[in-house]
């Protein structure tokens, strides 16, 4: 495999199938269309998954890592990214049309770690999270309204050194009166995005108010589906 610098690899976003999901409704979902119902299907969310401990070490390690200005197509977004593994799609999570895969730097020992919490807690072998991506988000800066890129997965997001709020909202809804709904990213928790809260919803992150970090990692379609 060629290795690519992770400067070539400011990707994102996707789509997946696995049953086996079942969305949890966490205590901070707000909106108005789930105040009595369950989340869709595919929504996970686990707060303190991570340890104090393993918190502070994951934050020094990705803050010492290099970082570079996401695109969004010709546009430069304000948050800053590495990725490693293999990636696909752009900024917007559209995916590229040839559904080709870039090949980004091998995961750092830290990230091969969380690694194998994640798949282990997931039920999923290792291999299947082929990317990690690293995502910082200075006081102030968003992610805008996507769906991740469809040759993706299963998607798992860890959130670290200060909360957020994630919004989704349907694919096919997108004007202000639209049903929506909100989950508070506690610092330390994780989240999982597949089946239909990735194929129906998109997801965003309003400015954050401190500086935050998060660790996505993503398998791709093909391979959790011939597992
Ligand atoms: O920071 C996060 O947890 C969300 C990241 C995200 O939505 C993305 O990279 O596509």
């Amino acid at each position: 495999m060629s290795s690519l610098t992770t400067a070539d690899c400011s990707a994102t976003s996707a789509v997946t199938v696995d049953s086996r999901a079942h969305a949890h409704r966490p205590a901070s979902a707000q909106g108005s269309l789930f105040d009595s119902a369950e989340l869709p299907h595919g929504l996970v969310y686990q707060p303190d998954f991570l340890s104090a401990e393993e918190e502070a070490s994951l934050v020094a390690e990705v803050a010492s890592l290099t970082l570079s200005e996401a695109h969004f197509h010709q546009y430069r977004a304000r948050r800053r990214v590495a990725m490693f593994g293999e990636g696909a799609g752009d900024e917007a999570g559209r995916a590229q049309d040839d559904g080709a895969l870039a090949v980004c730097s091998p995961f750092p020992p830290f990230l091969s770690s969380i690694r194998e919490r994640v798949a282990a807690w997931r039920g999923v072998p290792v291999a299947h999270f082929v990317q990690a991506l690293v995502t910082e988000y200075q006081p102030g800066v968003p992610i805008g309204w996507h769906r991740d890129a469809p040759q993706y997965g299963i998607v798992v997001g860890l959130s670290l050194a200060a909360a957020a709020r994630m919004r989704f909202r349907p694919v096919d809804a997108t004007g202000p009166r639209n049903p929506s709904f909100a989950i508070e990213l506690a610092p330390r928790s994780a989240y999982v995005m597949q089946g239909d809260i990735r194929a129906r919803w998109q997801h965003h992150i309003p400015p954050v108010s401190r500086l935050r970090y998060s660790i996505t990692l993503r398998t791709l379609v093909k391979r959790v589906a011939t597992a």
